[in-house]
C-alpha cells in the first residue's frame, strides 16, 4: 500500500476515534447531568407520587406494562418466600384494571419486558423501608436493602401508572405506561401512623382492614387502635370475659357496639403486617375506663358496676390506683395482648385523667409502665404522661395537646398535635361530621406543618393521625373525615422539609383524587378537585 495513502488513514482513523471518544464524553456528562439530584422541589409534570421519594429523575422514554409482562422474584435471595409474597400482592394489584394474568417467575436477573424485585444488601444506607427503582423502556427494577423497602417501592409504581389502574374493574381504553426513572426513596421518620377510635364507636374487622390497605398505599407504616375507652371495650380478655360481654356491648348514641375476638385482632394483624403497618393496641386508663367499671364490680369503690355510658363528655371516670385488684386485672390484660400482638409497643392512654389525683396518676403510670415492661413491650401514653416524676427514657409521649415537650426527658415523642393531625376535627364550617375544640384542620393544615415545630428531630420517633369517632359510626364517614388530609400527613412524616411545598403538592394531590375515586374512596372533595 502507498506510504502516503497509509497516513492518509491514519489521520482518518485518529480522528474519527478521536471524534467517536468526544461525543461519548459529551452523551456521558449529559446523563450524569442528568441523574444529578436536584434538590429543593422536584418538578413532577405527569407522574404524581405522594409522599415525594427523596430524589426522582425523569429519564427519556417509558415501560409499557403488557399482557405478558413478567414479575421476576431475584432467584438468590434468601428472602425469597416473602418476596414472592409481594409479587403476588403486586399482581394482585396489576391484575384488575389491566384484566391481565401477570406471570410471576423466580430469575437471575431483569429481563426484557419484566419487573425484577430483588433484595440488595448494598443499600444499607435506605434503612428497611428505602427502595430504588429504576424504569427504562426495557424493563422496571425495584431494590431494597429489606423487603419491605421493596413494598414501599411497589406503592411508588402503583402511583406511577395511570390513576385507573385502581379501579376495581377491567378498564380497556388506556394505555398502561410508566415513565422512565431513577427514584431512590426513603423516609424521613421511622413511624408514619394513622389511629383509629374504635371505642366510641365500633367498626368490623373488614372496614378496618379496608383503612389498613387504603393508607398503606401512601406509606403509612403503623394502625393505633384505641380499643377501650368509656364508650366500649373492644378486645376480647379471655380470664376477663365481661370486659367485652358487657363492656363491648355499647357505643356512642347507644348502638350495639361490638368487639373483636383475639382471633379476628390476629387477623388484622397479620393483614396489617403483610402490608409492613404495625398494630398499635391502646388500652386508655386510668381515666377513660367506664367500660371496665361497668363491666366488674370489684374495680368500683363501692363495689357496684357502674352504668354503661354512651354519652360524648371526657374525665369522669377513674380506676382506683391504691388497690391491688386494678393491678392483677391490668396484667392479665397486658400479658394476653402481649401474647397475641407482635408489635413492640402497647400504649397506656393517661390523658385526660380528670378525676384521678394527681399522686394516683403517678403512682398508677409508674406501676403500669412496669408491668407493659415486664411483658417485653414499649409503652407509650398520650401527654401528660411524660410530666411524671421518675420515668425517663422508658415511656413514650404522644404530643396531642399543649403540654411543653420540655418535660420531655429523654424520651421519644409521637406528634400528633391536635390543631393540625387531629382527622376528627371538621374541615371547615360545611363540614357534615366532626368536632370543632382544636379548630378546623383544612386539606393546607394537614400539610402545612413540620414535626420539629414541636420537638428535636432525634427526639422525634414519628408522626400520627388520630381519627376519634364520637361523631363518625360508619366507613363513608370515616374516609372523608382520613382523605385527604391523612395523605398530607403521610407527605410530612417521609419526605425532607426541602422537598416540600404546599402549592406543589396541591397539583400532586390533585391527580390522587381520580386514585381515591377509582379505590372507592368517599374523600372530601374540596374544591381543589374541580380544576
Ligand atoms: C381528646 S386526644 C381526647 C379524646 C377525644 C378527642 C376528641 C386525647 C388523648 N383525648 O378522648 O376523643 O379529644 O377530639
Amino acid at each position: 500500500m502507498n506510504q502516503n495513502f497509509k497516513k492518509f488513514s491514519n489521520v482518518l482513523i485518529f480522528s474519527g476515534m478521536f471524534v467517536c471518544l468526544t461525543a461519548a464524553v459529551v452523551v456521558g456528562l449529559s446523563v450524569i447531568e442528568k441523574r444529578k439530584d436536584e434538590g429543593g422541589i422536584v418538578n413532577m409534570e405527569k407522574t404524581a407520587i405522594i409522599p415525594m421519594p427523596q430524589s426522582y429523575k425523569k429519564m427519556e422514554g417509558e415501560f409499557i406494562l403488557m399482557q405478558d409482562t413478567k414479575l421476576i422474584v431475584s432467584a438468590n435471595d434468601k428472602n425469597i418466600d416473602e418476596i414472592l409474597k409481594n409479587a403476588n400482592y403486586l399482581k394482585d394489584k396489576l391484575d384488575i384494571a389491566t384484566g391481565y394474568n401477570l406471570e410471576i417467575a423466580e430469575g437471575k436477573v431483569a429481563e426484557k419486558n419484566s419487573i425484577f424485585l430483588k433484595i440488595n444488601d448494598s443499600l444499607s444506607d435506605l434503612g428497611d423501608e428505602g427502595y430504588k427503582i429504576s424504569v427504562t423502556d426495557k424493563n422496571i427494577t425495584i431494590e431494597g436493602y429489606k423487603v419491605e423497602g421493596i413494598f414501599r417501592g411497589m406503592q411508588t409504581l402503583r402511583q406511577s401508572l395511570p390513576p385507573e389502574i385502581e379501579s376495581n374493574k377491567l378498564v380497556w381504553d388506556v394505555v398502561w405506561s410508566i415513565e422512565a426513572a431513577e427514584i431512590v426513596d426513603k423516609p424521613e421518620y421511622n413511624q408514619r401512623g394513622l389511629m383509629i377510635d374504635v371505642a366510641r364507636h365500633f367498626f368490623s374487622v373488614e372496614d378496618i382492614k379496608r383503612q389498613i390497605d387504603i393508607a398503606s398505599a401512601y406509606k403509612i407504616n403503623t394502625l393505633h387502635l384505641h380499643l377501650s375507652d368509656d364508650q366500649g371495650w373492644r378486645l376480647e380478655i379471655k380470664k376477663w370475659q365481661d370486659l367485652t360481654k358487657i363492656g363491648g356491648m355499647t357505643e356512642v348514641g347507644g348502638d350495639e357496639g361490638g368487639y373483636y375476638t383475639q382471633d379476628q385482632f390476629k387477623d388484622i394483624v397479620k393483614y396489617a403486617n403483610e402490608r409492613y403497618i404495625d398494630i398499635i393496641p391502646e388500652f386508655d386508663m386510668p381515666g377513660h375506663t367506664n367500660a371496665m367499671l361497668a363491666s366488674y364490680g370489684f374495680l368500683n369503690e363501692n363495689g357496684e358496676k357502674a352504668n354503661p355510658y354512651i354519652g360524648t363528655n371526657v374525665g369522669f371516670s377513674s380506676l382506683m390506683c391504691k388497690d391491688e385488684k386494678t393491678y392483677q386485672m391490668i396484667e392479665d390484660i397486658i400479658k394476653e395482648v402481649s401474647e397475641i400482638s407482635p408489635s413492640q409497643y402497647i400504649h397506656i392512654g393517661g390523658d385526660e385523667a380528670h378525676s384521678t389525683s394527681k399522686e394516683d396518676y403517678e403512682y398508677f403510670i409508674s406501676r403500669v409502665v412496669k408491668i407493659v415492661q415486664k411483658y417485653g413491650k414499649t409503652p407509650i401514653g398520650w401527654d401528660p404522661i411524660n410530666t411524671v416524676e421518675g420515668i425517663t427514657d422508658e415511656l413514650i409521649t404522644q404530643y396531642w395537646s399543649n403540654t411543653e415537650y420540655d418535660n420531655n426527658k429523654g424520651k421519644k415523642a409521637i406528634i400528633s398535635k391536635a390543631d393540625k393531625l387531629y382527622l376528627d376535627m371538621k374541615y371547615d364550617e360545611n363540614s357534615n361530621y366532626g368536632l370543632t375544640w382544636a379548630g378546623y384542620n383544612d386539606i393546607k393544615d394537614s400539610y402545612e406543618w413540620d414535626p420539629q415545630d414541636y420537638a428535636a428531630k432525634e427526639d422525634i420517633l414519628g408522626i400520627e393521625a388520630p381519627l376519634w369517632t364520637e361523631t363518625i359510626n360508619n366507613s363513608k364517614a370515616m374516609d372523608y373525615m382520613i382523605y385527604p388530609r391523612l395523605i398530607g400527613h403521610a407527605e410530612v412524616g417521609w419526605t425532607v422539609k426541602d422537598k416540600r411545598n404546599y402549592d406543589e403538592y396541591e397539583k400532586r394531590l390533585r391527580i390522587h383524587g381520580k386514585r381515591l375515586e377509582n379505590m372507592g374512596v368517599n374523600y372530601y372533595k374540596d374544591k381543589l378537585f374541580d380544576k
